[in-house]
């Protein structure tokens, strides 16, 4: 069963709206250093969720591939990954090093993300912690390989899944949110943070 797979944790309403909207003031000083960005597959699709990223390393996509770096797109350096969001991975990881990104995607009205496994760092010991805010959102969680069973869950603003173990590399995705369904952010809109140590990165694919 894909939720009861072991090292799938989630942790509903783990923060409560006074801790959300300090992760939310954090993240505007985030996005105006390093502006969220439309990116594109190595397939050639433009991708719409929004992205950006903080911390030493940030997860990009282009016609060249996916990876981890140290710049943003822009040219500038990520700023760095804000202390009420490190908060929740030294509560939650289970972990003492500290995460190298945390990737910082948007969702507006009709934005949804493809089932994907998380696999372009250079280590898979090391748990994934995600941070939903803003509208709820259908999280589809399936199994290490393509296919097979899916379940899926509503993920609402303040929940933290945790994905370690054996449910680090399974395939997951957001089908879609339910846009304006939570106020925390003035425009509407979901955000999700997904903090992860990413090692060694990897090498570019060639597309
Ligand atoms: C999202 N989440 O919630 C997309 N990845 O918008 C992810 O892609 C994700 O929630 C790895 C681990 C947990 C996640
Ligand atoms: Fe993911």
């Amino acid at each position: 069963m894909p939720l009861n797979i072991k090292g799938f944790r989630i942790y509903p309403g783990f923060l409560d709206s006074l801790r959300q909207a300090a992760v939310v003031t954090d993240l505007r000083r985030v996005v105006a250093l390093a502006p969220l960005l439309s990116p594109v597959t190595p397939g050639g699709r433009r991708m719409s969720v929004r992205m950006t990223s903080a911390g030493r390393l940030g997860w990009v996509t282009d016609r060249s591939g996916y990876r981890y770096q140290a710049r943003h797109p822009g040219g500038q350096g990520w700023p760095a990954i804000p202390e009420s969001v490190l908060a929740i991975w030294d509560e939650l990881s289970g972990v003492r090093r500290a995460p190298d990104c945390c990737l910082v995607n948007y969702y507006g009205q009709g934005a949804r993300m493809g089932m994907h496994q998380d696999k372009d760092e250079g280590d898979f010991d090391w748990p994934v912690v995600s941070v939903s805010l803003g509208d709820e959102a259908l999280f589809r969680m399936g199994n290490p390989c393509r296919g097979g069973r899916t379940e899926s869950l509503w993920l609402r603003s303040g929940d933290v899944v945790v994905m370690g173990g054996a449910a680090r590399l399974a395939y997951h995705g957001i089908d879609r949110i339910r846009f304006g369904s939570s106020r925390l952010l003035p425009k509407g809109g979901r955000l999700n943070l997904t903090l992860r140590v990413v090692g060694h990165e990897k090498m570019p694919e060639t597309p």
